[in-house]
This record gives C-alpha cells, structure tokens and sequence, in this order.
C-alpha cells in the first residue's frame, strides 16, 4: 500500500514537471512553448505562438489549427507592403527537414478569428495543430501577462 503510494507521488511528479516543460512532441516535430499575450475583453481576434522543431528527415508542413476558443484558427504572416506591415492569411507553413520554424511576433502566427471566449493571462486554452505528415496534436497554450516592453510604454504614458 505504502510502495503504491509512493509510485502514485513519483507518477504525478513527473507529469507536472512534463507540464512545466511545456513542450510537445509529434511524429519527429517538437512544439515548444506555445503562449499567446492576454487581451481585453473586449478583442474579438487572438493570436498564438510557437517554435516547431523538425527531427525528420522529410520537409513538415502546418496545414491548419482549430481551437474551442475561437470560430476559426488562421495562419498568417506578416509582409511590408509599401513600408506598411500588414498580415496576411496563408494556407500552410512548410517546417523544413531538419530545421525549425518560428510563430512569433512580427513573423508568422495563428490567429485566432472571432473569438467566443477570451483567455485571461495565466489561463490555458486547448489549440489542434494539424500537420502534414505527423498528423494532429493538441497544445495547450499559455495565456501571459503583458510583456515588459509594453509595461515600459504604458509607464511614459502616465
Ligand atoms: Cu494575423
């Protein structure tokens, strides 16, 4: 009774230090960290953001996203467009073999259209990746606070 015990600690203790990680594997791709910043209340699009690493030896392709959080999931880039950046929707992100790709700020994310509930920071929200080749898997993406810059900005303000 008391070996269980100890087995049901150890099992537990592992599975939140796998949390902690907040890394997932499928087929030969590592997601790592997929966050998202807290937004107002009021916002009706959300984004998220992730680094895709790919062990294989073949080209992995991001073919789209959903989410229970928002109607649906889009992949966009950014582009400068006469000195202007602006996001545009593609229709899939190539993570090429033995490589990596990025989803963040300024660059290629997801973006979550006409959201039906909107995360608070330090809340956590299911995201279905599928890809090409590894198939589907399920993140959970981490809600943060306002980053430090953005801190920064709002204290000249005042
Ligand atoms: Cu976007």
């Amino acid at each position: 009774m008391t070996l269980l015990k100890k087995w049901a600690a150890v099992a537990l203790m592992l599975s939140a230090s796998t949390a902690m990680a907040h890394e997932y594997k499928v087929g030969e791709l590592e997601i790592d960290h997929p966050w998202s910043r807290a937004l107002p209340p009021v916002a009706t699009v959300g984004v998220a953001y992730f680094d895709i690493d790919n062990q294989g030896e073949q080209d992995e392709v991001l073919l789209g996203a959903e989410s229970p959080v928002a109607k649906t999931v889009e992949i966009h880039n950014h582009i400068n467009e006469d000195g202007v950046m602006k996001m545009r929707q593609i229709d899939e992100l190539t993570i090429p073999a033995k490589g990596k790709q990025s989803l963040a700020p300024g660059g290629y994310h997801l973006m979550l259209m006409d959201l039906n509930k909107v995360p608070a920071a330090g809340e956590h929200f299911p995201l279905t990746l599928h890809f090409k080749q590894a198939g589907t898997v399920e993140v959970e993406v981490a809600v943060e606070a306002q980053d430090d810059d953005k801190k920064h900005d709002e204290h000249h303000h005042h």
